[in-house]
Formats: structure tokens, C-alpha cells, sequence
């Protein structure tokens, strides 16, 4: 079990101004933050990212939506991570989110739903891999 997972504060919570919000909600649930920057998608980039998706009739809207404006990508480290952190940002749905969860506290909609997070270890690995070089993560410190 790894202890990395990766996320993003997407477009809608960065434009909202939630990042500060996010992340006291990450440094609060004792995540540690390896590396995390403010960057923009192109969209070429974000249907990289989300190439799993590829085959999904929302494809087009998602990829759309995360080059649409800045977001910021983050390693985190902690415990069983890719659970703990699915766990904090609560169903892919705000409306069926838990209370308390992030996605309950900052997403509108289905589609824009305020963070990112992994589903497996390997994705994890995986998705920092895609936005961070191994000089930008912090490992021990
Ligand atoms: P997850 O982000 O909770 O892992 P996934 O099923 O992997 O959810 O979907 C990736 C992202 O695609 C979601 O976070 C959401 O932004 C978007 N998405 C998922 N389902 C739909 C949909 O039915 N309509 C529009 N966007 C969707
Ligand atoms: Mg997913």
C-alpha cells in the first residue's frame, strides 16, 4: 500500500478563490504536501490526463473544463493515501457527497466538482509522474 496520491484543485474552486480553503482542509486532515504548483492544461494535456476517460460521452465537457482556467496539481503523502484521500474529497457527485467532505463543501455540479484524486496506487504513481518531475518532489524534508 503507497502512502503517495495526486490531486488537483480544479478549475471551478481555483476561480472561486477555495484554494486556501483546500488546502487547510489537506494540511488538516494530516496529508503532507510533496510538491504542488499553480499551472494551466492545454487541452491536449488534460485529454493526456484523463485518456482513461477517453471512451465517455463527458469527455469532451471534462477536458474542456480542466484547460479551461488555472488549477493546482498536488503530490500528497500520508498513510494509505489514495483511500484517505478519496475518503476527504467524498462521491464524484457533490450532491451524493458526504457532509463535511470537500466536494460537499466547494462543487456545484457533477461535472465541475472542485478536486482531482487517484483511484490506485499505480494511477497515482502514475498521475505525478504526468506533472512532476522527480526534482520538484519533496521526499524528505
Ligand atoms: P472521480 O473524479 O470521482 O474519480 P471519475 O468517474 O473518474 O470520477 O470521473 C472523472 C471526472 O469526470 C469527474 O471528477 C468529473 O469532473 C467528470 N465527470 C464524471 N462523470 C461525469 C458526467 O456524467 N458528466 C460530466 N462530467 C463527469
Ligand atoms: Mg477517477
Amino acid at each position: 500500500m503507497s502512502n503517495l496520491t495526486f490531486a488537483i484543485i480544479k478549475p471551478d474552486a481555483v476561480k472561486n478563490n477555495y484554494t486556501g480553503k483546500i488546502y487547510d482542509h489537506i494540511l488538516s486532515k494530516k496529508f503532507e504536501i510533496l510538491s504542488a504548483k499553480l499551472i494551466k492544461m492545454t487541452k491536449k494535456q488534460a485529454e493526456g490526463f484523463y485518456e482513461i476517460h477517453s471512451d465517455k460521452p463527458f469527455f469532451g465537457e471534462l477536458t474542456s473544463f480542466m484547460s479551461s482556467g488555472k488549477c493546482m496539481v498536488l503530490a500528497l503523502k500520508k498513510n494509505n493515501a489514495v483511500s484517505e484521500w478519496r475518503n476527504v474529497i467524498g462521491a464524484t457527485n457533490p450532491s451524493e457527497a458526504d457532509e463535511g467532505t470537500i466536494r460537499k463543501l466547494y462543487a456545484n455540479s457533477l461535472g465541475e466538482n472542485a478536486v482531482h484524486g487517484s483511484d490506485s496506487d499505480e494511477n497515482a504513481k502514475k498521475e505525478i509522474a504526468f506533472f512532476f518531475s522527480d526534482s520538484e518532489l519533496i521526499l524528505n524534508a
